[in-house]
């Protein structure tokens, strides 16, 4: 395998400087799935527009020697085939289109009920000088004040519970959901937990789910690169 110079990873970050993007997550497990090392560079929500000369209007972005690209999709597309020597993240076009399909279901079906749920937890934890963008932004989108959603998540819970059921059954077939060994699919899912560990004052899973050992082994992959002490429970 060729030597690469570490890439540079521009990710969101909270208050306390964990990663707090579920589409960085995606990228980060990506690069640690080729064996790419990258060095981090921490935005703030309200620091994406001057950063990369204005380029981008979200994270994450890779910059691979003087390379720039954007959109965790792209990304992904971007370093299967510059670096196609190298374990893949899709077996082929076939399953690239099938786990771009599973994510067109993952977005609207799961990762749109975490953020109507965790969306105050989230806002809390952001930098001070991003909260006034974030709160403004985000009930926009919600149809929502950030205190409504708040009171309201114990009753969207049991959806959210229901809504991964097909990765439950999934996951009694294989220990990921790409098989015996993960795929992009994987990351999409595991990135989004991973995002929500780092805020949830509620678990989002009940005791005993059947996806808590997926999500150990997937915190667990590349010497534990999701791991990390502050992160809250996401059973209970
Ligand atoms: N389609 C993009 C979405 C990325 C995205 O929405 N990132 C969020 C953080 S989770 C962001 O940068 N938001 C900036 C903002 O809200 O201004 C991707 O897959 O990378």
């Amino acid at each position: 395998m060729n030597i690469v110079p570490p890439f540079k990873l521009y990710e969101l970050v909270f208050a306390n400087g964990v990663s707090a993007s579920p589409y960085v997550w995606r990228t980060r497990l990506a690069l640690a799935h080729k064996k790419l090392t990258c060095t981090s560079v921490p935005l703030g929500f309200t620091e994406i527009p001057r950063a990369l000369g204005g380029r981008f209007k979200t994270l994450p972005v890779i910059e691979d020697q003087g390379h720039e690209v954007g959109d965790s999709w792209q990304i992904a597309t971007y370093l299967e085939r510059s670096y196609s020597g190298r374990p893949p993240l899709f077996c082929g076009p076939a399953e690239e289109a099938m786990v771009r399909l599973f994510d067109a279901w993952f977005g609207p079906e799961v990762m749109r009920r975490m953020m109507r749920i965790y969306v105050f937890d989230i806002f809390q934890a952001a930098r001070p000088e991003d909260r006034a963008y974030f709160r403004e932004s985000r009930e926009k989108r919600l149809g929502a004040t950030l205190e409504a959603c708040h009171a309201e998540r114990a009753a969207h819970l049991p959806g959210l519970r229901e809504a991964l059921e097909p990765l439950r059954r999934q996951l009694a077939r294989g220990v990921f959901l790409g098989g015996a060994a993960p795929n992009y699919g994987d990351y999409i899912a595991l990135g989004a937990f991973r995002w929500i560990a780092s805020v949830a004052s509620v678990p989002p899973l009940a005791c005993g789910d059947a996806l808590l050992p997926w999500i150990e082994r997937g915190f667990a992959l590349y010497e534990g690169a999701a791991r990390d002490p502050r992160l809250h429970p996401l059973s209970g």
